[in-house]
C-alpha cells in the first residue's frame, strides 16, 4: 500500500509566522506532529510520503501515486483541506481524515471516504483491520482516551527537518482545567496523560541525532499538568541530556499558576526551557469567572508575568475580548495590560465557540450560535452573536491590534521585557543561518523599512543595557515585522 499523508496550507495568520520565516530561509514554524505520530502507527511494509504544503505543494503525480491519502488538520486549515480533498476525489484516490477539524466538525465532510477521529492510537488499529478485510467503514469515533504511554516515537524521517524552524515534541495531553471556550479538554479529557521520561529522551535523541540542534516545542496543552512527575523524572531527565549538547533549547505552553512554583520555573530553566505561552485571558476579573479561569483569578497578574520572566522565561500570553461579561473599557485595559506587563508575542483574539465546548453548548441552547468557527482566533471574526454590538467589539479588537503591534508601541514593549528577563544560560552557537539572518534583518527592518529608527534604537540600547540579550532583541524585532504585517494586512 502507498500511503500519502498531507498537511493542508494555513492561511497567513498571526501563528503562520510567514514573514518572519523569511528571515531564516524556513517554510514553515513546526512539521505536523499528529501525521509524523500516525506515520508510526501505519503497517511497517507500506510505503509513506509526507507533504506538508506549508513546505511543498501536492501535485497530480503524487496524488496518482497514492493508494490512500490520510490528511489531518486543525480548523484553520478547513479550506486547504477541502480544496485538496476535492482534488483526491478528483484523482480518484481515497480519503483517510483524521485531527482536530475532523473530529469535531466531522459531519460535514461528506467528501471524506474514511473519517477515523479521535486519537489514532484507538481509532485506527479498527480501521486497518477493517481495510485489511476489505470492509472498511466510513466513521471510527471513541470516547476514550489513549494511553500515550504507548504511542510510538513519531517518523521524523518522513519530514524535512531543514525546511522548519523548529521541531515539536508532546509530553502529555489534557489539562486539569475547565477554561469554557477550551476545546483540549473536549479532544483529551481532564486528566494529564503522559509519556515516560524514557520516551521522550528516545524522541530526542532521535531528532538530535538527524542533525537537529535548535529549538524544540513541547506542544502539551498545559505542560505542568502532572508537576510530581516533571520535577521528580522527566525535568531531572532533561538536564542530563542537555549536557554538552549545544544549540537546544525547549519552549512550551503552561498555565498561570508556574509562577507560583519557583522550583518548578528554575528546574524548566536549568533543563533549557526559554519561553513559555500562557493564557492570560483577560485582565477582568468578571469576564475570567464568566469563563471559568479559575487559575488566573484572584492574582495580580502582571506581577504573575514579572515572576516568571524574571526566573528566566520569556512569556508568550494569549488574550480575548469578547465575553459577555466585557464592556468597552476592556479594549483600553487589555491595552494597558499588555504594555505594562512586556508580554511581547501577545495574540489577542475575539472570543471563538469551537465545537465540542462548554461555550458551544450553552450558545447554542441560548439560541446565538451562528455557525463553525473560523479557526483563525485572531482574524476578527466570531461564531455567535455578541452581547456587545459585533461593529463596536471588532473596531475595538482592531483598535488594540493596531496600538501594540504600532511600531512605537511594539518596541516599547520590548525593552519593557528586556529590563525584566533574566537570560536563561543556554548555548546556541554562532552558524550561517544567524549570521544571514542578522543580515537580513539589518536590511529589511534597518534600512527598508519604515520602522528603523525603532530597530537601531533598540539595538544600540540593548547593546548597552542588555548586551546579552542582542539575539533575542533581533529576534523580537523580526516578530514584530510579522505581527505587524498581518495586523495591517490581515484583520477584517
Ligand atoms: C502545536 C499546535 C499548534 C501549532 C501547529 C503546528 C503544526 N504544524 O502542527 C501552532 C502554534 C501553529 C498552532 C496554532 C494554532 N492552534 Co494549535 N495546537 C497545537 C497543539 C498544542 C498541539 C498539536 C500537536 O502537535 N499535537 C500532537 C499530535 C501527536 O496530536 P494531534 O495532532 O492531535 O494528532 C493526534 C490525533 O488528533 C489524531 N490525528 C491527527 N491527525 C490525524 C490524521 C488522521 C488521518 C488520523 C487517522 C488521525 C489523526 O491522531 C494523532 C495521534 O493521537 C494542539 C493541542 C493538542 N493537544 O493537540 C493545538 C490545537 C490543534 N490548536 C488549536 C487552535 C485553535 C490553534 C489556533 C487557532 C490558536 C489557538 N487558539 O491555539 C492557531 C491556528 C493556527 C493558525 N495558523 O492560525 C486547537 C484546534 C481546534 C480545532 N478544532 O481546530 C487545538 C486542538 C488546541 C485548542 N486550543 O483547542 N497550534
Ligand atoms: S488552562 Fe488552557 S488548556 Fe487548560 S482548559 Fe484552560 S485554556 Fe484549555
Amino acid at each position: 500500500m502507498k500511503a500519502l499523508l498531507i498537511y493542508p496550507e494555513f492561511p497567513d495568520t498571526f501563528w503562520s509566522f510567514k514573514h518572519a520565516l523569511k528571515f531564516v530561509h524556513k517554510n514553515s514554524a513546526f512539521p505536523p506532529l499528529g501525521l509524523l505520530t500516525l506515520g508510526a502507527m501505519l503497517p511497517k511494509e507500506w510505503t509513506l510520503r509526507l507533504i506538508d504544503m506549508n513546505v511543498t505543494a501536492v501535485t497530480e503525480k503524487d496524488l496518482e501515486w497514492a493508494d490512500l491519502v490520510f490528511i489531518s488538520a486543525m480548523s484553520v486549515q478547513r479550506r486547504s483541506a477541502r480544496q485538496i480533498i476535492d482534488r483526491c476525489r478528483g484523482a480518484a484516490v481515497r480519503v483517510v481524515a483524521g485531527g482536530p477539524l475532523f473530529t469535531n466538525e466531522w459531519e460535514e465532510f461528506d467528501q471524506v471516504d474514511h473519517l477515523v477521529l479521535n486519537e489514532a492510537e484507538l481509532t485506527l488499529p479498527p480501521f486497518l483491520a477493517d481495510l485489511a478485510h476489505g470492509v472498511p467503514q466510513r466513521v471510527y469515533r471513541t470516547t476514550e482516551f489513549c494511553n500515550i504511554g504507548e504511542t510510538p516515537p513519531p517518523m521524523w524521517e518522513l519530514a524535512d527537518m531543514k525546511r522548519y524552524a523548529s521541531m515539536s515534541i508532546q509530553f502529555s495531553r489534557g489539562c486539569p482545567f475547565d477554561c469554557e471556550f477550551c476545546n483540549v479538554t473536549a479532544l483529551f479529557g481532564h486528566r494529564p496523560r503522559i509519556k515516560s521520561a524514557d520516551q521522550i529522551i528516545t524522541e530526542l535523541d532521535a531528532m538530535y541525532s538527524r542533525g537537529w540542534k535548535g529549538q524544540i516545542f513541547f506542544v502539551d496543552d498545559n505542560f505542568i499538568g502532572n508537576k510530581g512527575y516533571l520535577k521528580k523524572q522527566l525535568l531531572p531527565a532533561l538536564i542530563e541530556w542537555r549536557k554538552g549538547k549545544r544549540g537546544i533549547h525547549f519552549n512550551t505552553e503552561a498555565s498561570v499558576n508556574l509562577a507560583d512554583d519557583v522550583e518548578l520555573m528554575e528546574m524548566m530553566v536549568e533543563a533549557g526551557f526559554d519561553t513559555v505561552f500562557i493564557g492570560i485571558e483577560t485582565p477582568d476579573e468578571g469576564s475570567l469567572a464568566e469563563c471559568n479561569k479559575k487559575q488566573n483569578r484572584n492574582r495580580d497578574l502582571v506581577d504573575t508575568v514579572k515572576r516568571i520572566q524574571r526566573a528566566g522565561l520569556q512569556v508568550q500570553g494569549g488574550f480575548i475580548v469578547g465575553f459577555d461579561n466585557d464592556t468597552q473599557s476592556i479594549f483600553q485595559r487589555q491595552i494597558d495590560f499588555i504594555q505594562k506587563s512586556g508580554i511581547v508575542t501577545a495574540m489577542v483574539g475575539l472570543l471563538q465557540a469551537p465545537a465540542g465546548t462548554r461555550l458551544y453548548e450553552r450558545l447554542k441552547q441560548e439560541g446565538r450560535l451562528l455557525g463553525h468557527m473560523s479557526g483563525d482566533n485572531v482574524d476578527g471574526t466570531t461564531n455567535f452573536i455578541t452581547r456587545m454590538d459585533l461593529a463596536t467589539l471588532r473596531e475595538g479588537y482592531r483598535k488594540i491590534m493596531l496600538h501594540i503591534y504600532s511600531r512605537k508601541y511594539y518596541y516599547k514593549r520590548v525593552r519593557t521585557f528586556l529590563r525584566e528577563y533574566k537570560a536563561p544560560k543556554i548555548d546556541i552557537p554562532l552558524n550561517w543561518q544567524s549570521i544571514f539572518a542578522f543580515f537580513r534583518s539589518n536590511i529589511h527592518l534597518g534600512i527598508i523599512s519604515s520602522e528603523r529608527l525603532q530597530y537601531w534604537g533598540l539595538l544600540i540600547w540593548t547593546l548597552f543595557k542588555r548586551p546579552g540579550l542582542l539575539p533575542l532583541a533581533i529576534t523580537l524585532a523580526v516578530y514584530g515585522y510579522h505581527f505587524r504585517k498581518v495586523s495591517t494586512s490581515h484583520i477584517v
